[in-house]
């Protein structure tokens, strides 16, 4: 049998490269996108031993890259099977009365609309061959709203609501659709968040066990491996720390 194929997008650093390093270790070939091609070419490089792998350089914000980019993808990848929708960012933590726009633009333009784009040119060969699993990557942040998290709150509730609407329109296709939502995970999230202040941002996971990048690979992993009559919808996953958004046991 064939092994699969995983497109995977912000593969460049946390979550993404986390599941791009999981998936190559279970014989997953791979389509690994991020716009920092350096760091693509350093895992191409890392994980050619164990699967194959392409490496397509885009801004998912850009729709003209972005469906370049996936019409360019060589044959031996064109089947796309699972489709991990994951690049995505928080810019800022400000009130919503001194919010940056460029900042609502990030985001708004990169977790939702980035997110459309990228399905949009991989969807249609799913329905051709009436199988493909999408997992997006959504947030606790799309469940709940807190203090400062304003527009990113927002784009994450809309990647729930995106998350539910594509289960409901390809399920008869035969593709699956989940999310996944974590909660604190320690990544490069907080240092793009709060642009680069790295005290404040290594803050953010001390006095606490924040999850690790390969804790949230692995319930990905098991999400797509599970056998094709089961769907996980939509899963939450927190530290243990954590209770919600706002209430972290930190320094007990
Ligand atoms: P990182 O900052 O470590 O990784 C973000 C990834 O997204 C990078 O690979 C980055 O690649 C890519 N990315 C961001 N913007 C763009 C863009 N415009 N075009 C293409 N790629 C982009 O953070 P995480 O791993 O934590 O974040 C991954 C996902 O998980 C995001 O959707 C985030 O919202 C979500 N999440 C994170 C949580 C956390 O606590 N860390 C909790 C819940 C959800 P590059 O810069 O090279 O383009
Ligand atoms: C990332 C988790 O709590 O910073 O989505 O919004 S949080």
């Amino acid at each position: 049998m064939d092994n699969k194929t995983a497109l995977i997008t912000g593969a460049t650093s946390g979550i993404g490269k986390a599941t791009a390093q999981l998936f190559a270790e279970n014989g997953i070939n791979l389509v690994l996108c991020g716009r920092r091609k350096e760091r693509l070419e350093t895992l191409q490089n890392e994980l050619s031993e164990k699967v194959k792998v392409h490496i397509a350089s885009f801004d998912v914000r850009n729709k003209t890259e972005v469906f370049n980019a996936i019409e360019a993808i060589p044959s031996a990848f064109k089947k796309i099977d699972i489709l991990i929708n994951n690049a995505g960012n928080a810019h800022g933590l400000s009130p919503i009365d001194k919010g940056a726009i460029d900042d609502w633009d990030a985001m708004i333009d990169g977790n939702v609309k980035g997110l459309l784009y990228v399905s949009k040119a991989i969807i249609p060969g799913m329905v051709e061959r009436k199988s493909g699993h999408i997992i997006n990557i959504g947030s606790t942040a799309g469940k709940e709203v807190y203090p400062g998290g304003n527009v990113y709150c927002a784009s994450k509730h809309a990647v729930d609501a995106i998350n539910q609407g594509m289960r409901i329109d390809l399920h008869a296709h035969g593709i699956r659709v989940g999310a996944v939502n974590p909660g604190l995970v320690e990544t490069e999230f907080s240092q793009v968040r709060l642009k680069g202040d790295t005290e404040k941002a290594g803050a953010v996971y001390e006095g606490f066990t924040p999850l690790s990048p390969q804790d949230v690979a692995e319930i990905i992993h098991f999400t797509v491996t599970r056998p094709p009559h089961v769907n996980i919808a939509d899963l939450i996953v927190m530290p243990t720390d954590q209770a919600s958004s706002t209430i972290v046991n930190k320094n007990a």
